[in-house]
């Protein structure tokens, strides 16, 4: 690619600004790439530009700590499993308010900003939602100017790379650092010493009469921060993500290599490093794995010692820590902290019991995100005692003084105790995490209104009548810039010039378009800019998996994780159910529809493996027969991650939201669709029935049981074949495809899966199937009426303000951290 440095052809001011940036890049690609222009490719370019971008937010970080350290402020310490960013180039440009700027900059010297922002390898550190949520909260707090890090583990390998070979899932690795990470710097300088194994001691202390206990290891494993720098959208501050990568320790390697075992000491140093190789790819459900306790205290462990060096940096002892920090645990992952902070304030730091205690319940918090039972977390108390001999003698001794308090609360109610204790007894002992989470904690909460009223009267209803105060609310949002402001430029663009750019950092002003639903030029320019989208994504679909799509149909779209209680089965079946019709009455009206998923199963889930096979065995026979004509198309788009994610959510039209109510505990990706302007067609779940309330009902297809309909219906014992032999299209779909049609040559493929329908159906699609049909009926007339359409878009997007993190986050800042914001100072 030829570098000319040439007239930007702008304005003079921001021309010697286009100068600057072209002259910074040309260094970067000299002194970090070692290439001139000549030799340098795209890649080059790309990380030259990231070099760029990286040297802006090193030199705000710099201010930022300055601002932290002086002001003395209450810090908030995200910790978190999974962090999953998406890319940080253009995010990085937007943030610095460099976007539009550097793309002249770059045109000028003949380079594509776009094709720059697609070298960027994916970090997929995380599953789904759960890590996804961590990475909007992150650009919250830097957007709300509140001090805070986010610790986390740096794994080697992400989230896998999903290929699909004969409409079979297949997994490979995410090789994401093979080419550098040109945004994470290395801290070594700031490494932990982290013990494994072994067996305590009580021993006597110099000069004291009390006895202490110690920790006497059998391994120690080193960890090396590497910090990634979070802007935020009009400010200066940046915060940290503090991500954690596991080295073996020194000591051992000089003890191994003396003895002469050379190459035993280096096979020590691999399993070492193994703890953040990958990234486990459950989402949900939980395996015990030995691995996975110890990616989870090891990350806690080295991030507690990091929150406690920088206390005792600023302040004369640990008492006052709760005054200083808030520690919010994301789910149970990291809840082994609440038992590794009472080790350090009694082992370390010489704490008695009561005070450490007092001091861990006021520092964390903890958030739950899943009401699957099989989802929560227990750990052997074997191998727990076997990796982390001290903190299974704190948990039971947590768990002795809880029971006792519990006993003069509840005098004559055994089952409670049991319910209520750290462990699990009857078979296999296990410690419960989120028992320890909420005994631990000061603060519990849900992530939407309806989760949270479950939490209470279901998973958690005995911590919630011992400690009511205890329990709130803080409903999950999503972050604007990157979800309107970055992935739908256009659309950004035309809200903008309508009611000016306050929404990108108050999203509740997008309530101002409403005034402009009847101004006609208005609705046709949001139109114009939907059916853009629907082109590009027409093309992206078209480049990736060699379908044509009409981008006149209407985009029907589900993606997330594959799950058997999202149901992507109960979509499927509709469009087999689509399919029979037009086979059946070629002749009739239909309102054309590109149905599209994109997801990963887990890589040992069975069932949704077979799911995957489905959708795109259904698609090679719709896509293919003539008779269809191209009013129905099915895609299954492999490898959804964020990227993705950020070309879908401005092209859809329809997001289907339909798990079993009761089960999914918020959702974000409805959000993501309300936001870009598309319709919603769900259940009464997770976050799905405050989205209705703010849209209103008339512009929201809902459907199906609410989750007390759910819970009678399986009360009485739900008969899934009561409804094949009385719906004769739904007999029919089932049939189809027990007749082999989808899976020519192996006639029994998805016997698990109608064996799973007629057995026991656990997650009611055979109970919800009719309704769900008939309201596609209804979306279907209504989106042929598209000036409708189009009014009920623009409702969706004016409405969703209150899903903005910025005010998810404000309330957590608010009720459950009381944290400050600390503005850096401009310059
Ligand atoms: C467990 C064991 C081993 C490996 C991985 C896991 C694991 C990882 C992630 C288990 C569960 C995980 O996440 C649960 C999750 O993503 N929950 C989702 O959280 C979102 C944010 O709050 C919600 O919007 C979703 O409804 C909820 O499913």
């Amino acid at each position: 690619v030829p570098l000319s440095l040439g007239s930007a052809g702008v304005a003079l001011d921001a021309e010697t600004q286009v100068s600057q940036i072209q002259q910074a890049l040309v260094n970067n690609l000299h002194w970090v790439q070692g290439k001139d222009e000549q030799f340098a490719n795209a890649h080059d370019y790309y990380t030259a530009l990231a070099h760029s971008v990286r040297n802006q937010l090193l030199k705000k970080r710099i201010r930022t700590a300055k601002t932290y350290a002086e002001a003395k402020a209450k810090n908030v310490y995200y910790l978190s499993a999974e962090f999953l960013m998406g890319r940080q180039l253009g995010n990085g440009l937007i943030n610095l308010g460099m976007y539009d700027t550097m793309r002249h900059a770059l045109a000028d010297c003949g380079l594509d900003l776009d094709e720059l922002l697609e070298r960027e390898a994916e970090p997929g550190l995380g599953n789904g939602g759960l890590g996804r949520l961590a990475a909007c909260f992150m650009d919250s707090l830097t957007t709300l100017n509140l001090p805070a890090i986010g610790y986390g583990i740096r794994y080697e390998f992400g989230i896998f790379t999903q290929l699909i070979r004969q409409g079979h899932q297949v997994e490979a690795p995410d090789k994401w650092l093979s080419y550098g990470n040109p945004w994470e710097i290395a801290r070594p300088d700031y490494r932990v010493e982290i013990k494994f194994g072994g067996h305590t001691e009580v021993y006597k202390k110099d000069g004291d009469d009390d006895y202490q206990v110690r920790w006497i290891q059998a391994q120690t494993v080193i960890g090396i921060p590497h910090d990634v720098p979070v802007p935020g959208y009009g400010t200066d501050n940046v915060n940290l993500l503090r991500l954690w990568k596991a080295e073996a320790g020194e000591a051992f390697d000089l003890d191994a290599f003396n003895a002469g075992d050379y190459f035993g000491a280096v096979a020590n140093k691999m399993i070492s490093e193994n703890i953040t190789k990958v990234l486990y790819p459950n989402d949900e459900t939980r395996q015990g794995k030995e691995l996975r306790l110890q990616q989870q205290y090891f990350f806690v462990a080295c991030s507690l010692q990091d929150i406690i060096r920088l206390h005792l940096r600023d302040h004369s002892n640990l008492g006052n820590l709760a005054e200083f920090s808030a520690i919010q645990l994301n789910d149970t992952h990291p809840a082994i902290g609440v038992a590794e902070l009472m080790r350090l304030l009694i082992d370390e730091y010489s704490f008695e019991w009561a005070a450490a205690w007092q001091i861990t319940q006021r520092t964390f918090g903890y958030t739950n995100h899943t009401l699957m039972p099989e989802a929560l977390e227990k750990w052997s108390v074997d191998l727990f005692g076997k990796l982390l001999p001290r903190h299974l003698e704190i948990i039971y001794e947590i768990n002795h003084r809880f029971l006792a308090q519990v006993k003069l609360r509840y005098p004559n109610d055994p089952d409670r105790l049991e319910r209520l204790s750290l462990i699990e007894e009857g078979g296999e002992r296990r410690v419960r995490m989120a028992n320890l989470a909420c005994v631990g904690s000061h603060a519990i909460n849900g992530v939407a209104a309806l989760h949270t009223e479950l939490l209470k009267q279901e998973v958690l209803q005995d911590f919630y009548e011992l400690w009511p105060d205890k329990f709130s609310n803080k409903t999950n949002g999503i972050t604007p810039r990157r979800w309107l402001l970055q992935c739908n430029p256009r659309l950004a663009q035309l809200i903008s010039e309508t009611i000016g750019d306050s929404w990108i950092t108050n999203l509740d002003d997008l309530k101002q378009l409403e005034a402009h639903l009847d101004d006609e030029a208005f609705r046709h320019a949001w139109q114009a800019i939907k059916q853009e989208n629907k082109w590009s994504l027409a093309r992206y679909i078209h480049d990736a998996v060699g379908i044509e799509v009409n981008p006149d149909s209407m985009f029907d779209v589900q993606i997330k994780r594959i799950h058997e209680y999202k149901r992507q089965l109960m979509n499927v079946l509709h469009v087999i159910t689509l399919y029979n019709r037009m086979v059946q009455n070629p002749g009739d009206h239909v309102v054309p529809r590109t149905v599209i998923f994109g997801g990963k199963a887990a890589p040992g889930y069975a069932m949704a493996k077979l799911v995957v096979k489905l959708i795109n065995a259904v698609a090679d026979v719709v896509n293919n027969d003539p008779s269809v004509n191209g009013r129905l198309k099915v895609v299954f788009l492999p490898n959804y991650n964020v990227s993705q994610a950020q070309r879908l959510f401005p092209a859809s039209d329809l997001s289907e939201q339909i798990s079993t109510a009761g089960m999914e505990a918020s959702g974000t990706g409805n959000m993501k669709f309300a936001l870009n302007g598309a319709l919603t067609i769900g259940t009464l779940d997770g976050a799905n029935v405050e989205i209705r309330e703010e849209v209103g009902a008339d512009n929201f297809f809902l459907f199906g049981l609410t989750t007390e309909q759910v819970a009678a219906c399986k009360a009485v014992g739900h008969n899934p074949w009561y409804y094949y032999d009385t719906n004769p299209e739904l007999k029919r779909t089932l049939d189809v495809i027990a007749s082999g049609l989808f899976s020519p040559g192996e006639p029994d493929l998805f016997l698990p899966i109608l064996d799973s329908l007629l057995v026991d159906d656990p997650y009611m699609v055979m109970a919800d199937f009719a309704a769900y049909v008939q309201c596609q009926e209804h979306v279907s007339r209504t989106y042929e009426d598209r000036d409708r359409w189009v009014r009920m878009a623009i409702l969706n997007t004016a409405r969703i303000g209150k899903f903005s993190a910025d005010r998810t986050i404000a309330d957590y800042a608010r009720e459950i951290w009381k944290v400050k914001a600390v503005p850096v100072a401009g310059e």
